[in-house]
């Protein structure tokens, strides 16, 4: 069932879609890569719809403003992760780690937790000097974020904005899990 419907929300533009009523409500705004992995798991995508508006929202409902200020507080909890080791090595706190920084550090950790240290110091170290430099450690950890958090991961909060039935400029979860139920009809 659920290919059919995809193939159907994918190959009709909106108007097709008013003129012809489908068994389906994603809204015609979604990206196609979106709206994809919303059909595939509409049960995941509402779970996740759940945790955005009950974590960031307020009163049930969650704005776009809100979502990009949800977005960008996941980026940096990645970018922290992946520099809070680094920081922890930077015995003089210049930003800047030296070899023999690195290595007082490693010596204090757990055989697995050096060899971890070593290994992003080398994935960080682009210029392969040894040292690693700011502008060395923004792009890596930028590099962290974008592996933890995929643009399609991105994708799904926005496309919560797109479920806003009654356009008031906020998505309430009713409205997420209203539409989501047109997707299963035998439920
Ligand atoms: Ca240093
Ligand atoms: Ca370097």
């Amino acid at each position: 069932m659920r290919p059919f419907l995809l193939s159907a929300l994918l190959a009709l533009p909106a108007t097709a879609q008013e003129a012809a009523p489908l068994p389906i409500s994603l809204p015609s705004s979604l990206p196609p890569d979106v709206a994809e992995a919303i059909l595939a798991r509409p049960d995941r995508f509402a779970d996740m719809a759940a945790d955005l508006i009950h974590g960031h929202g307020t009163g049930g409902t969650i704005s776009p403003a809100t979502i990009e200020t949800a977005i960008a507080l996941d980026r940096a909890f990645y970018r922290t992760r992946a520099l809070r080791p680094f920081h922890e090595s930077d015995l003089d706190g210049d930003g800047t780690l030296t070899p023999a920084e690195l290595a007082a550090r490693a010596a204090t950790l757990s055989p697995p937790g050096r060899a971890r240290l070593m290994r992003d110091a080398t994935a960080a170290d682009a210029d392969a000097d040894g040292t690693l430099t700011p502008a060395e450690l923004a792009p890596y950890a930028q590099a962290q974020v974008a592996r933890a958090l995929r643009p399609l991961d991105e994708g799904l909060m926005r496309a919560a904005a797109a479920f806003d039935a009654d356009a008031d400029g906020l998505t309430a979860l009713t409205e997420i899990t209203r539409a989501l139920r047109t997707l299963s009809p035998a439920d």
